[in-house]
């Protein structure tokens, strides 16, 4: 089937619409990151870089680390930018440009997330490097895509919808990160259920001039349990990546630098340096 010029758009240099890159832009390993900074803190460790691009907020870096070839790509805030960055990197890969066909043979991408995010449960500090075994989705991405859902996946996700049935207008999506990466890239950091909300202050229970419609939001996620499974953190991307990568074929996992104690009313003094923590814990084992 061919797409067509308004499903998938590509500039006339060939590049996708909003990455502005084109297919041998990219590396099969992707390190996504919400700052734009971020993708220099991460690139200078590269022993040579080979592009840079960008457009808007998609800042595109891709280079060597050793004989690996990893790209670094920003993504700006929120599941809505997800929905464009894993859409076009999928597209990249996996789509020819030149007939606009799916390919026969579809690639799968390495897509690690290097956020930053505030943790709801009062054992896990500040400055935590945490890897998410669940991404679990408070915004409504992936109420337009049809998800397939493993059995393990189903029965969290009715234990979670039951603990936060009371809430007007949360239905939540869920999905877990590749077991591999996990394993893997995750094997030396905290473990979690990541919820990501739809906005910064009250979908993650802020309180400051707006009057927030859902009372004691922290305390209704820190209580939540299901075996060992507990909601660690909070932030704005992880659960459209999983549910997204998943859905397109892709294997992804979400590292959070912990900033802020939710809890305990604190937010890191020296946010970079825990960033960093994170970056060399990825680069090292990548
Ligand atoms: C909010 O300040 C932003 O920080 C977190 C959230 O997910 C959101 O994107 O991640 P990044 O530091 O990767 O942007």
């Amino acid at each position: 089937m061919k797409l067509s010029e308004a499903d998938l758009i590509i500039n006339p240099d060939g590049s996708i619409y909003h990455l502005n890159l084109l297919p041998e832009d990219i590396a099969d390993t992707v390190i996504t990151v919400g700052d734009l900074d971020r993708v220099g803190e991460i690139s200078k460790h590269f022993d040579s870089i080979e592009l840079k691009k960008g457009k808007r907020e998609f800042i595109t870096h891709t280079g060597y680390l050793g004989k690996k070839r990893i790209t670094v790509i920003s993504t700006g805030i929120g599941t809505d930018n997800i929905d464009i960055v894993f859409n076009e990197l999928d597209a990249l890969v996996n789509i020819n440009f030149e007939t606009r066909e799916i390919k026969k043979e579809l690639k799968s991408l390495n897509i690690i997330r290097v956020g930053t995010s505030g943790a709801v449960q009062p054992d896990i500090p500040m400055g935590t490097i945490l890897a998410s075994t669940y991404g679990l989705g408070f915004d409504a991405l992936m109420h337009y895509y049809i998800q397939q859902m493993s059995g393990d996946e189903h029965s969290l996700l009715d234990s979670i919808k039951s603990h936060f049935s009371h809430i007007k207008g949360i239905h939540p999506y869920l999905t877990a990160a590749d077991s591999t990466l996990l394993q893997t890239i995750g094997k030396d950091m905290e473990k979690g259920i990541t919820v990501t909300a739809p906005g910064f202050y009250a979908p993650q229970g802020r309180q400051v001039r707006a009057k927030n419609a859902v009372p004691n939001f922290i305390s209704q996620l820190n209580s939540f349990k299901d075996g060992a499974n507990r909601i660690t953190n909070l932030e704005m991307e992880t659960a459209g990546i999983y549910a997204l990568a998943k859905t397109l074929g892709h294997k992804a996992l979400s590292v959070n630098a912990i900033l802020a104690s939710r809890v305990k009313f604190e937010f890191s003094t020296e946010p970079n340096k825990i960033v960093d923590k994170a970056i060399q814990m990825v680069l090292g084992s990548i």
